[in-house]
């Protein structure tokens, strides 16, 4: 039997197709088990010898030029879509690189940084210290009694186990324990801040259970009250980026310092908002409370392992969550640990903006 109208045809229309499903369909319908070529090599197992030794050649000749046409066409479509993909995805690598998506600092990140820039300045490095500590660290060392209500179950997060010097563990509920803990590491002098994480089992509006704070600590040779105050105004009006910022020292107690001093900052109403400057004495101001800090207590300089005839000082604390409220005017504590991305987004602050004294601790991109 002659095929060589079936080889035309088949060859026709494998150059014809256009794309590779159509020709998939092809192949199967010559090649695939039910497929025309793949019947009659079935039909040479019912042939005698003689009529097979003639039909036997030409249908396989049959099955190989249709199965070579068959891969041919399928280069042939593969190699145009990829010409294809090629001049339609051209890339101009003159263009500007797409924007990716880019994180942003957190408020409290980004105050800790401006307060590490300002007292650098001043002299002061940055300490720190564990989160879990012992009470012994974190408040017979400061001179906090055993039965002062800050060491009370609801106001600290005790461990269940002791450790092993017998010593009650818990969650730092001020960083002063790092400042006992480079007195006791380093020596005197001392210029230190330690900003970080504290706990306090509180939970409203105005608390959460974590905070930041930031602690100071001058440990030196005739240390006075005027350092002190010195400090804290330059910090202040460094932070607040206003030369205007009053400071007004009121009597405090605290056990860990003596005296102790409870610092506020003038401030002015504007369209019925707080800004900071000014005395609070003058009409329509008021002062606000901003700070705690005094001459660090004797005993506190003993616990550190120093002379307190020797050695003077002053300590200052600070809650870095409210600072940040202040100077960048966010109204809501709980909303810096909700973890929400858009409020990031509306406060958060470029990762490429560092706080700098030279460009102003607090610029924005
Ligand atoms: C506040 C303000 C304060 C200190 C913290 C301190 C640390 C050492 C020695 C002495 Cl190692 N004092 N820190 C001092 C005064 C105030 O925090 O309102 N605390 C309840």
């Amino acid at each position: 039997m002659d095929h060589s109208a079936t080889r035309e045809e088949a060859l026709a229309r494998i150059a014809a197709t256009q794309d590779l499903d159509t020709l998939e369909k092809l192949r199967v319908e010559y090649l695939g088990k039910q497929g025309s070529i793949s019947g009659l090599l079935k039909t040479l197992g019912a042939m005698s010898p003689e009529e097979r030794q003639i039909a036997g050649p030409q249908i396989h000749a049959l099955r190989e030029g249709v199965t070579d046409a068959l891969a041919a066409r399928k280069a042939a479509l593969e190699n145009a879509a990829l010409e294809a993909q090629l001049a339609s995805e051209t890339v101009d690598l003159s263009l500007p690189a797409p924007e990716s998506p880019r994180g942003t600092i957190h408020p409290v990140s980004q105050v800790m940084g401006e307060l590490a820039e300002i007292f650098a300045d001043m002299g002061f490095a940055v300490a720190t210290g564990p989160e879990i500590e012992d009470d012994w660290h974190n408040f017979t060392a400061l001179n906090i009694p055993e039965s002062h209500p800050a060491r009370a179950m609801h106001d600290t997060f005790y461990f269940p186990d002791k450790d092993g010097e017998g010593r009650d563990m818990l969650l730092r509920t001020h960083t002063s324990p790092v400042q006992i803990r480079a007195m006791l590491a380093q020596g005197a002098p001392i210029r230190i801040i330690a900003p970080g994480r504290v706990y306090r089992s509180d939970s409203d509006a105005t608390h959460t259970p974590m905070f930041h704070q930031v602690e100071g600590l001058v440990i030196d040779k005739g240390i006075t009250l005027g350092h002190l105050k010195w400090t804290l105004e330059t910090f202040l009006k460094a932070f607040f980026e206003r030369e205007d910022i009053v400071l007004r020292l009121r009597p405090s107690y605290f056990p860990f310092t003596e005296p102790s001093v409870e610092v506020d900052v003038g401030f002015a109403l504007v369209n019925g908002k707080r800004v900071l400057g000014g005395s609070g004495d003058a009409p329509g101001h008021g002062w606000m409370e901003l700070l705690g800090s005094g001459m660090v207590n004797r005993k506190v300089i003993s616990a550190g392992g120093l002379d307190p005839d020797e050695w003077q000082g002053f300590a200052f604390g600070v809650g870095v969550d409210r600072l940040a409220m202040l100077k960048y005017g966010m109204d809501d504590l709980r909303a810096f640990f909700d973890g929400d991305v858009r409020w990031l987004a509306h406060y958060g602050f470029s990762p490429l903006d560092v706080p700098t004294l030279s460009a102003g601790v607090g610029a924005r991109a």
